[in-house]
């Protein structure tokens, strides 16, 4: 039997309207539900910083959002997803990172995904972007300060501090064994199992966590090369062939970079980009998702195109 049905318009009404109190209090909430898991919370495993995942039922992979609301409510409105996620716990929601920044409701973003976490705890994986980084290696503009204090007035900052420090619980990686990896920016040759992705905090590895939050796929680069958004790298198909390899993985999923159809696939079919978010300051015509079976096998991202949504 279904215990609550969640509405997703008034989950927006509320997200637009509620005061800084309530944003703080979720917040909070979310802190304490994220530092507390650990080991099997229902589909997900967790080590650490990585969820391993079983390859059981639908995910629905969401790229970067950056501010934009509308896309996201056009994301979970077309996919029906939470009446999935209502319906049976074989339903994960997977978001790749970036939530702030750039488009203008930033915190209204992140209430609705923190909403979402707190409800289905066991189906929605939160990972890290480069806009959710440590200090040192954040994403640039940064405009979160400026939106927060639009949002929420004099009593923005605490709302923001709350919101920084809780980006340190989100995830580096979710695994799904045989199939894929799933990360915000790239792989690294840093990488040779998957506990180095799981500790890379707490091994204090920045140079993997800049790559894993940062890095983009290059085409003509054997190996790495520096980037040209002056964090993190532009790795190979060598790298990203290596990396899955050794992980035991096929296909690297990740977000990070604009493209015109709100996906491109890369590194003959090794790595998908998916950009879920339309607008300024990006050209892209398309956004894009993935509404993915994971039970199948899938050895080519090229396969993966006909579970991509456009809109
Ligand atoms: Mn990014």
């Amino acid at each position: 039997m279904q215990c609550f049905v969640l509405d997703l318009s008034l989950l927006v009404e509320e997200a637009l309207r509620i005061p800084s109190s309530s944003f703080i209090e979720t917040v909070d909430r979310a802190a304490s539900l994220l530092r507390g898991e650990s080991g099997r919370v229902g589909n997900l495993t967790i080590v650490n910083r990585l969820v391993e995942l079983e390859p059981l039922g639908e995910a629905l992979v969401i790229g970067d959002l950056h501010g934009d609301l509308e896309s996201l409510v056009v994301i979970l409105q077309t996919s029906r997803f939470l009446e999935k996620m209502e319906k049976t716990e074989e339903a994960t929601l997977i978001f790749l990172g970036d939530y702030g920044d750039r488009g203008d409701r930033s915190a209204e973003i992140y209430y609705v995904i923190l909403k979402l976490k707190l409800a289905f705890p066991g189906q929605v994986v939160l990972l890290r972007g480069n806009h959710e980084a440590p200090k040192d290696l954040l994403g640039y503009p940064h405009d979160l300060p400026a939106q927060f204090q639009n949002r929420f007035g004099e009593d923005w900052e605490l709302a923001y501090e709350k919101t920084r420090a809780l980006c340190a619980y989100f995830y580096n990686a979710v695994f799904v064994e045989d199939r894929y990896l799933m990360v915000h920016g790239g792989v690294s040759p840093e990488i040779s199992s998957l506990q180095d992705i799981a500790l890379a905090q707490e091994n204090r590895n920045l140079a993997l966590l800049e790559d894993l939050l940062w890095s983009d796929p290059d085409e003509d680069v054997q190996g790495v090369s520096s980037s040209p958004r002056g964090a993190g790298k532009l790795f190979g198909k060598n790298v990203t062939e290596d990396v899955l390899g050794k992980l035991n993985a096929k296909i690297l999923i990740r977000g990070h970079e604009s493209s015109d159809l709100g996906f491109k696939i890369n590194h003959d079919g090794k790595v998908l980009t998916l950009f879920s978010r339309k607008g300024s300051p990006y050209f892209n015509r398309y956004g894009a998702y993935l509404q993915l079976p994971l039970s199948e096998k899938f050895e080519d991202a090229q396969q993966l195109v006909p579970w991509i949504h456009k809109f």
